[in-house]
């Protein structure tokens, strides 16, 4: 009888095979993490394959993600590549029953696979391949021992049952055996993982924020409208929006992290240490920062306290002249520790808007997933020009010279932030009853400031809202318009004045290449007020 063909009432083993398959997987990621431990978290296979295809998925499928699936953008790329990987690790053991070797080779070609993705990572080292080789190699291990044990030939004298005779009980074990030992591997990686960055968390538990030399005067009374629905004026960490690429939240060490502020015009290079950051002068101040990926309307907009050195003054200090002076450089490129780099005019951070190297966020030190130790913020340009998280960077250098990561997937060199407004209730869809309803919600124009907020109902005349104290140009305000709402449908529209005099333009543009334009719109269905009142 030739291997593999299928005689009539012997089966072939295809399920066990293909649970073969997914154990070895399973096997080969739980020796992975424990590796990637021990290299860098980032390293590990999945969060590697998944910031490579973060880096080359078209930008047009990226705006569609985050406009899908918001902040869980991420979540759904890991799961999408598990799932990707259950199903190769199904077929590579079904492979493996009729070519032991072909299917083995499936196996260690993922974890090659992983090692090219976690090495072509900015800032990637040769030890950043070792998780997915040691990761496939398991793999390809487990694959051939649970492959063997299930097409054991059939021992001496034992009824007749063909090539396919499985050792239920002895595969059984193994897989159990395999199991439990992956298990076990993974909780060794991420019992690891949390040791390798308690240093880190204890660091931030630790740090001391000193008192600002210059402390922002308090948010006005009558900033913040606290009207039920409406963005509180002060953003709190926990619900401020995150946009970044990061897979794996970099927790850096406050202990180890330094500055590095270098390039072109820059007389006396630096390097500094957070201590040696925090012995300068520090400044509060009031900033909304609003990602260029926001739609009309869309929540990608938070306002925080934040407290920081003056970047202009570290820049003086290493010797660096805006191009207005007659300095060299026109573009500080900053880059984290996850190899982001963002590109913000000169011109900008030194011409006295209060650009910070912020290190505190509404009173308390960053929050690791907001930047911590140290981020950019610079009022009035979108984040992916100007807030750097994670920063361990400054690179001094021109336009022309260097394109930033987003800058090289279409979108503008520079940006800064459009005049925006929003309304946050009602809701679409709401169904509010006829009478008076409190039209509210929050415009922004980051350092020009907010003149005027003006509402239409059903593309009638504009009608000026009543605006919230402004906290400074750089902070959104809030706005509030009475409606007497009669039933029916309605839309609602807002659009805001700058204090420049310009009327946020009603073009509607897409986020790409510099940020949306437009009216923010929405529809609610008024219902007639109870005619009877039962009381
Ligand atoms: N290191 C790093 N910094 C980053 C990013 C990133 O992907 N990596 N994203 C930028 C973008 S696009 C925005 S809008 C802001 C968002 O900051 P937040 O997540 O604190 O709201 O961070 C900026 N800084
Ligand atoms: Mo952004």
């Amino acid at each position: 009888m030739t291997r593999g063909t299928t005689e009539p009432g012997r089966r072939r083993p295809l399920p066990g095979a293909a649970v073969a398959g997914l154990v070895a997987a399973f096997a080969g990621l739980a020796v992975a993490e424990l590796v990637a431990a021990a290299v860098r978290p980032e390293a590990a296979p999945v969060t590697a394959v998944g910031a490579a295809v973060v880096d080359l998925t078209p930008v047009g499928v990226k705006e569609w993600a985050i406009r899908a699936f918001g902040t869980s953008d991420k979540l759904l790329l890991a799961l999408g590549i598990m799932v990707v990987l259950g199903v190769v690790a199904a077929a590579a053991g079904v492979l493996a029953l009729r070519r032991r070797r072909a299917g083995i080779a499936v196996a260690a070609c993922f974890g090659l696979l992983g090692a090219v993705a976690a090495l072509s990572r900015p800032g990637a080292a040769w030890q950043d391949a070792l998780p997915s080789l040691a990761g496939g190699l398991a793999a390809s291990g487990v694959l051939y021992l649970l492959v063997r044990a299930l097409t054991r030939p059939r021992p001496a004298g034992a009824p007749a049952g063909g090539a396919w005779t499985m050792d239920r009980r002895g595969f059984g074990r193994l897989v159990a055996a395999a199991l439990a030992a992956s298990a076990g591997i993974g909780y060794a990686g991420q019992r690891l993982g949390a040791y390798g960055s308690a240093g880190a968390t204890a660091s931030r538990a630790d740090l001391a924020l000193p008192e600002p030399d210059v402390p922002a005067p308090p948010v006005p009374a009558g900033a913040d409208l606290r009207l039920p629905g409406l963005s509180p004026f002060l953003t709190p960490a926990r619900t401020f929006y995150r946009v970044d690429t990061a897979l794996v939240v970099p927790r850096v060490d406050a202990a180890t992290w330094r500055l590095r502020i270098h390039g072109e015009g820059v007389s006396t290079p630096l390097v500094l240490d957070l201590r040696e950051l925090l012995a300068r002068p520090l400044v509060e101040h009031d900033i909304t920062l609003t990602c260029v990926s926001n739609e009309v309307g869309g929540p990608y907009a938070g306002n925080a306290r934040w407290l920081g050195v003056r970047l202009a003054d570290l820049l003086r200090e290493a010797g660096v002249r805006p191009p207005s002076q007659g300095g060299p450089a026109d573009q500080l490129v900053a880059r984290s520790v996850d190899g982001m780099t963002i590109g913000t005019p000169v011109e900008a951070v030194m011409d006295g808007r209060e650009a910070l190297l912020a290190v505190g966020m509404n009173g308390e030190p960053l929050p690791f997933a907001h930047g911590f130790p140290v981020r950019m913020v610079v009022p009035g340009l979108y984040g992916y020009v100007s807030a750097c998280k994670w920063l361990r960077e400054l690179h001094l250098t021109t336009f022309s010279a260097y394109d930033a990561y987003w800058v090289r997937r279409s979108w503008a060199q520079q940006a800064p932030v459009k005049t925006q407004s929003r309304i946050d209730t009602p809701r679409s869809g709401a169904e509010p009853v006829a009478g008076r309803v409190a039209v509210a919600g929050v415009a922004w124009a980051q350092h020009r400031g907010i003149a005027r907020v003006e509402v239409r109902v059903d593309a009638g005349p504009w009608q000026e809202a009543r605006l919230g104290a402004a906290d400074g140009d750089d902070t959104w305000r809030q706005w509030v318009w009475p409606w007497e709402a009669t039933p029916g449908r309605h839309t609602l529209e807002v659009r805001a004045t700058d204090r420049t005099g310009a009327v946020q333009t009603g073009v509607r543009r897409a986020t790409v290449p510099d940020g949306a334009t437009g009216w923010h719109a929405v529809e609610v269905r008024v219902r007639p007020r109870p005619s009877a009142d039962p009381r």
